[in-house]
């Protein structure tokens, strides 16, 4: 039902980022309830699932709905909705904070194909309909943590990339997973400035992609991706640098050797292939010990510590076990 205010339509005239915390608290209270009750029968983590389709008031986005994973919902308070879509890193569209924003309206998320090849039993193109259904869609609510030492909270919605990285069977030869983006000009003006070795490219060791966190990813607050976050799919790797979380991925390819990435062809001395946040390692140029949360910055507002893993050292930390760290940033 529509009601009129002020003039306006309701829903046309109040700013995003006043509505979306509403709706996440409200998800966040059921994911809780249902946790409650859950561990009062004895089956959370068996069956952890609660049910919850967001909205959000962008009438842009199609609606996508997904099944909350309580087992992953960081308990930090979401940026808002507003923050994630206008304060972006996305080179192919500019090097300013607010260039995807203002720029990226030109990338075409439909159709799209993502190929599936190297090192596997099954190679395979997908369309991104048929991506989007390999498994049951999750709700994530992930923190994401930028190189450059700040920090935002984000309702991811995607799958394990495991799940399709079990389709594909990989062979004996699979040793890495690299993670190729868009690289087409016509949709992208960043491209034309070559500052980084287009197409932007990431990786991961196989064990690191096999991780249950590694998410697959495909909307966030509710919705398909925005185009500045990476339409239509992109990979979220939660407890490493932003950088490592590719967007608008047309290749993923499983290789025997640890492939060539973007940034760490860029600076090889600033950026690392592991990159995990990690805040005793410093960046040549600044400390890593603290961060910005986006939309904490008023004046008084203090700087957060930076946790080891980005705080996901119990589900990672076991990976990198007798790696030096500071060696292997
Ligand atoms: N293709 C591509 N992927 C990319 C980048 C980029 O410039 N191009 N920037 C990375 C960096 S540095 C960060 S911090 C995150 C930012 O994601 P967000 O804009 O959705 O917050 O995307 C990462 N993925
Ligand atoms: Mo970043």
């Amino acid at each position: 039902m529509w009601i009129k205010r002020n003039g306006a339509l309701y829903g046309d005239d109040i700013d995003s980022s006043e509505i979306t915390p509403r709706h996440v608290f409200e998800n966040r209270r059921r994911v809780l309830q249902s946790m409650g009750a859950l561990a009062a029968t004895g089956l959370a983590g068996a069956s952890g699932f609660a049910h919850a389709t967001l909205t959000s008031p962008d009438a842009k986005g199609q609606k996508l709905s997904a099944t909350t994973n309580p087992k992953f919902v960081a308990l930090d308070k979401p940026t808002s909705l507003k923050d994630i879509t206008t304060y972006n890193n996305f080179y192919e569209f500019g090097t300013d904070k607010s260039d995807p924003a203002q720029h990226a309206s030109t990338l075409r998320p439909r159709p799209w194909k993502v190929s599936v090849e190297g090192a596997i039993k099954n190679p395979k193109v997908y369309d991104i309909d048929e991506m989007l259904k390999i498994a049951p869609l999750e709700e994530r609510v992930y923190r994401l943590r930028c190189v450059e030492g700040w920090s935002m909270v984000i309702p991811w919605i995607g799958v394990s990339l495991s799940e399709l990285i079990k389709r594909a069977e990989p062979t004996g030869n699979a040793k890495y997973v690299q993670f190729i983006s868009l690289a087409d000009s016509s949709q992208m003006p960043g491209l034309s400035t070559p500052i980084l070795d287009w197409p932007y490219s990431e990786g991961l060791r196989m064990d690191e992609a096999m991780n249950p966190l590694t998410l697959l990813t495909v909307g966030l607050y509710g919705e398909v991706l925005p185009n500045q976050n990476g339409a239509p799919v992109r990979i979220i790797v939660p407890w490493k640098y932003g950088f490592k979380s590719a967007k608008s991925l047309v290749k993923i390819r499983f290789v025997e050797k640890q492939p060539p990435t973007s940034w760490n062809t860029y600076a090889p001395s600033e950026y690392g292939f592991y990159s995990n946040v990690n805040p005793s390692v410093d960046h040549p140029r600044w400390s890593q010990a603290t961060e910005r949360r986006i939309g904490e910055d008023g004046f008084f507002a203090p700087k957060r510590k930076t946790l080891m893993f980005n705080g996901y050292g119990d589900q990672v930390a076991s990976l990198y076990q007798g790696m030096d760290l500071k060696k292997n940033f």
